[in-house]
């Protein structure tokens, strides 16, 4: 199935094709993700406090990146990310340098509203996500408060891909609520191209980030 494309205000879009991985396809790979990624639960500073994410992550890419307050270190790809890596970016057309993997173990994991709008993704940063396991509720809403009525409810299937795009992050923000009735696991793997220049100052690059996600 091609994407189809959901168009919100302020020249931001979401792409999205349900069922781009086959259930045996994606059963699959989500098991051989399981197998190849190092899951860690890490801590973060949300307002000054250390707390632990809400779910497990893993990531591969082969420069740092920055977000929520936590530096993610370059690690290479094991051979099944790198393999969906060229496989992603055949089918999007688009170019990425880093892998997040977010892993929720059930309906009480989740990821509250942000937008992954770092400098270092650029003005405009296109995110391709890959949905493996339970299907979860995926939250768009634009930022200005006196705007939120205007939310839009997805429901990211198992072996769906979507690409956020346009200025979806300088004027949205998306979560992935708590559903408690959920119990089995779902693994979302995002794609980035963070744009990294080793000769400039860390600070500069990475200026510290308030956002919890
Ligand atoms: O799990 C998802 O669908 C969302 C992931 C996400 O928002 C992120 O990695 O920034």
């Amino acid at each position: 199935m091609p994407f189809e494309r959901l168009t919100l205000g302020g020249n931001a879009w979401v792409d999205y094709d349900g069922s781009w991985l086959s259930y045996e396809h994606m059963k699959r790979l989500h098991r051989a993700l399981v197998e190849e990624v190092a899951w860690s639960q890490r801590p973060i500073t949300v307002f000054g406090k250390e707390v632990l994410q809400p779910r497990l992550i893993g990531w591969a890419g082969l420069c740092p990146y920055r977000y929520s307050n936590q530096t993610l270190a370059p690690k290479p790809y094991g051979p099944v990310l790198h393999a969906l890596l060229r496989d992603i970016q055949a089918v999007t057309g688009l170019e990425f340098n880093h892998v997040l993997l977010n892993r929720y173990r059930n309906g009480s994991d989740h990821m509250g509203p942000h937008a992954d709008d770092e400098p270092e993704l650029g003005p405009s940063p296109q995110i391709a996500a890959l949905s493996l396991g339970a299907s979860r509720k995926f939250v768009l809403e634009p930022k200005p408060k006196k705007l939120r009525h205007r939310k839009v409810v997805m429901s990211l299937e198992p072996g769906s891909l979507m690409v956020m795009g346009g200025r979806i992050q300088h004027g949205w923000r998306h979560a992935v609520p708590k559903q408690l009735k959920v119990e089995n696991e779902r693994i979302n793997v995002t794609f980035r191209k963070v744009i990294y220049d080793p000769g400039q100052a860390p600070k500069r690059l990475y200026p510290s980030g308030p956002k919890e996600k």
